[in-house]
């Protein structure tokens, strides 16, 4: 490599911009400066963050060695299940000092978030390859957990379809922030896409379709397994979403038997069956829900998508629909769920119903009173989470139904929610008018960033302006990692 050793004076870098900001802090005026060999130790179940360690170390152009001890190495990776009392499930501490780094954590979890906060101390330019140039660490004691459980990202591949590649690097993306759960989209009128073996026609013909000018296609189940194995290496849980009673007519293209009428008097078009829904009405397709069958349909498919999903929950869906017997459908759909061993999460609208109190309540609106007492509510309020909505006012290419002036990066960090119950946040964005990579990205990023911190850092820790000067530091990374982010005006991009 190129580097060479270090010079007497070494300046004192600033402090690196870290996202999201840290639960706490200590930056020291003094400098670590890596050394040409490197050797990670580490203890416990460390060895896989020690493989992740290693990647980083070494992009950055350094020799690094890995060895299973606890008492050696500039580099030291300590897993002990002990440290969850201080250190919580997913938190770490990281000190970095004339000895080198010292990296403590209770899981796997925490260790791969203690190196996602070592990756942007990096320059910027390790995340498009080599680098080669001197690099000295500010010394620091951090000591960090996360506020929240839950800090999601939502992709709708059901409008348009986004393929296991684009999936893969959006994982990758949500990992240099520390988001931790990945809901899909998977269903809804306008497209199926999840192979279903016991229902092969759903993908076969619920694949073909997509909105106007969108993307076609689905995931066959190998596909998702190896998604989700890869989402779970980084510490992303995958939550596959089934929407029902409602936004279903992919599946009634596909099985005209599970309708009430022949689908012609159904579609909007009144179109002539098989006729494929491209538009973007919502609300008015749904299952005849008279008819047993649904039920057979409603177990087969949660109990294939519960065989292959290795995470505890299965969304239902349950949004937008109106029927006498929507509730009954949604308290059997809850106890189908728990019958394979999951949980069950759906729109807000489920717990209309009395549904079981461990279901977990995802809010979009935030209008439904729930008449389960404490359900659990994860956050995803259009007004701040709704990333479909413009970036600014008149953007093209969004939705504007919750808020006309589209959703800013200030709307999605100011958000304040005193539910008790509430176990995070979620970023989504539905995909009728987004219909390819760079469109997807523009709508995600930065915007998935600042709710990745709302996620993470404590509430009396956050300040816009103070983010926005952290996020401005950000775009030589977003550039180097290839996102097609949308520059938000106000920001000193860098
Ligand atoms: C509402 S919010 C929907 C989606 C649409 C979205 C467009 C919710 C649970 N359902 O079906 O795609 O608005 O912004």
């Amino acid at each position: 490599t190129g580097h060479v050793e270090t010079k007497e004076t070494t300046a004192i870098p600033d402090e690196p911009a870290l996202i999201p900001l840290p639960a706490q802090v200590n930056w020291e005026n003094k400098v670590y400066v890596i050394p040409l060999k490197n050797n990670i130790c580490y203890t416990g179940e460390a060895k896989e963050a020690s493989e992740w360690l290693k990647t980083l170390i070494s992009k950055a152009g350094f020799a690094v060695s890995t060895q299973p001890s606890g008492d050696c190495g500039n580099w030291k990776l300590i897993q002990d299940a002990t440290l969850k009392e201080t250190l919580g499930e997913e938190g770490y501490q990281l000190d970095i000092s004339d000895d080198g780094v010292l990296l403590k954590a209770a899981s796997n979890a925490g260790l791969f978030y203690g190196i996602q906060t070592l990756r942007q101390m990096f320059p910027a330019e390790i995340e498009s390859g080599g680098l080669n140039a001197e690099v000295v660490l500010r010394q620091v004691f951090i000591e960090d957990q996360p506020e929240f459980s839950w800090r999601g990202t939502m992709v709708d591949v059901a409008r348009s379809f986004f393929d296991l590649d684009y999936l893969k690097r959006h994982v990758d993306r949500m990992t240099l922030y520390k988001m931790n759960r990945l809901h899909l989209h998977l269903t809804d009128d306008q497209g199926w896409r999840i192979e279903i073996k016991s229902w092969p026609k759903l993908a076969e013909v619920g694949g073909k379709s997509s909105v106007r000018r969108g993307r076609s296609g689905f995931l066959t189940q190998e596909e998702y397994k190896e998604l989700q194995d890869y989402a779970l290496q980084r510490n992303i849980i995958i939550i596959p979403e089934i929407d029902m009673p409602g936004h279903i007519y992919a599946a009634l293209m596909a099985y005209p038997e599970l309708n009430c009428e022949e689908y012609s008097n159904l579609t909007p078009q009144r179109a002539i069956p098989p006729a494929i829904f491209q538009d973007y009405n919502v609300g008015w397709s749904k299952f005849c829900l008279d008819k047993p069958e649904i039920y057979e349909f409603v177990n087969d498919v949660i109990g294939e998508m519960a065989e292959i999903t290795k995470g505890p929950w299965l969304h239902i869906g349950g949004d937008e629909i109106e029927d006498p017997r929507y509730e009954e459908f949604v308290i059997k759909a809850d106890s189908i769920v728990q019958s394979y061993g999951k949980t069950t999460i759906g729109w807000e609208e489920v717990t209309k119903a009395q549904v079981s109190s461990g279901l977990i309540s995802q809010q979009w609106h935030g209008k439904v009173e729930s008449v389960v007492k404490d359900v659990k509510v994860i956050h995803s309020l259009c007004t701040g989470l709704y990333l479909d909505h413009a970036n600014v006012p008149g953007q093209e290419n969004t939705n504007n139904w919750c808020k006309k002036d589209g959703v800013s990066l200030e709307n999605t960090y100011n958000f304040d929610n005193d539910n008790p119950n509430l176990i995070g946040v979620e970023a989504a964005v539905w995909s009728e008018f987004v219909l390819t990579d760079e469109m997807m990205d523009n709508r995600f990023w930065p915007r998935a960033i600042a709710a990745a911190e709302v996620g993470w850092t404590p509430g009396e820790r956050r300040n816009f302006n103070e983010f926005a000067r952290r996020l401005g530091k950000h775009g030589e990374r977003l550039r180097a990692l290839d996102i097609n982010f949308y520059r938000t005006p106000d920001i000193e991009w860098g």
